[in-house]
């Protein structure tokens, strides 16, 4: 058993599970873990409808912090875990906490493909654009010419933009939020909750350690609201446009449009959620006899 098991067993043996949280003072990651409990408490819903999948990363430590339903899933594969999760029982609201390293570099095809098939999961990208709990290597969101540990003369690549992917790749939920704005966050996962379908939110997140640059002062210079620049959310075209931006960054809903979901496309989900099946009948033994 591994240090962190033995103290975690240790802190429930004492009642002060969960843990307090350990992120670096002025780490963004307090104001989204404050959102998202206010976020899902203001859906209403109760609270064991609710599952949430963790990656691996300071983003996926809230699953230490939080009481809630939840899964520490491997880097990079909390996305395919929590759709798996989505359709054995349709019934639950999924949501999965990321950073940009782990959905847009080692879960990125699961990114693009869960927006392809519209699947009912709530993305919540701390996108810090670092590799942070590894000690701050380049991420794909890391902007060009950044000199980081493993980038000592500069990256290379040129930065990914998730929102232009995700408003080119079918996704029906887009929004981009800037972290410490609490109540304004809040609402914004609220509504990603409440959506039916794909719903994710880049979330800006300053990471004081790794990524001095990109600070609070540097982000209120840079952000500009979408509803203060008339912006509608019913238009692809539009909604690009506002993404390819390089003079400021824009915040909030770029695009949303209704559409059937996944699960609600699926036959056999139609008759309930596969969770509620009685397997006693079913018989795989030819399937398996197949693979001898
Ligand atoms: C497949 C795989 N690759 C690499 C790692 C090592 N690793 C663990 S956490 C991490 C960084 C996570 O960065 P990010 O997803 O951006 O989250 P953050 O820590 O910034 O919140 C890496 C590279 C791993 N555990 N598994
Ligand atoms: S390294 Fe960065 S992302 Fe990780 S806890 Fe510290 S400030 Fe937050």
């Amino acid at each position: 058993m591994d240090v962190r098991s033995t103290l975690r067993k240790l802190s429930i043996m004492l009642k002060t599970y969960p843990f307090n949280p350990t992120w670096c003072p002025g780490c963004g990651n307090f104001a989204i873990w404050a959102s998202l409990k206010q976020g899902i408490a203001d859906t209403k819903y109760p609270k064991e409808k609710f599952a949430l999948f963790y990656d691996v990363g300071c983003s996926g430590d809230m699953a230490d912090f939080n009481q809630y339903y939840g899964f520490h899933t491997l880097h990079g594969r909390a996305l395919p875990t929590a759709v798996g999760a989505k359709l054995a029982n349709h019934e639950l609201k999924v949501i999965v906490i990321i950073g940009d390293g782990g959905c847009y570099g080692e879960g990125g095809t699961h990114f693009l493909n869960l927006m392809r098939g519209n699947h009912d999961v709530t993305l919540l990208v701390h996108d810090n654009h670092r590799y942070s709990l590894t000690t701050g290597q380049m991420s794909p969101t890391t902007e060009k010419g950044t000199k980081t540990k493993s980038t000592p003369e500069g990256s290379i690549e040129e930065a990914l933009n998730p929102i232009a992917i995700a408003i080119s790749n079918h996704a029906t939920f887009i929004a981009r939020e800037f972290a410490p704005d609490i109540p304004r966050l809040t609402q914004r996962i609220t509504q990603a909750i409440n959506h039916t379908g794909f719903s994710i939110i880049d979330i800006l997140q300053p990471c004081p350690i790794f990524n001095p640059k990109q600070s609070h002062e540097w982000y209120r210079q840079m952000l500009v609201k979408l509803e203060d620049e008339n912006h509608k959310p019913n238009s692809r075209e539009d909604a690009w446009k506002q993404s390819v931006r390089i003079d400021k960054l824009p915040i909030g809903l770029f695009f949303q449009e209704t559409k059937p979901a996944y699960h609600e496309q699926v036959s056999e989900l139609k008759e309930g959620p596969l969770v509620n099946k009685s397997i006693e009948t079913i018989d795989i033994g030819n399937l398996i006899k197949n693979f001898r």
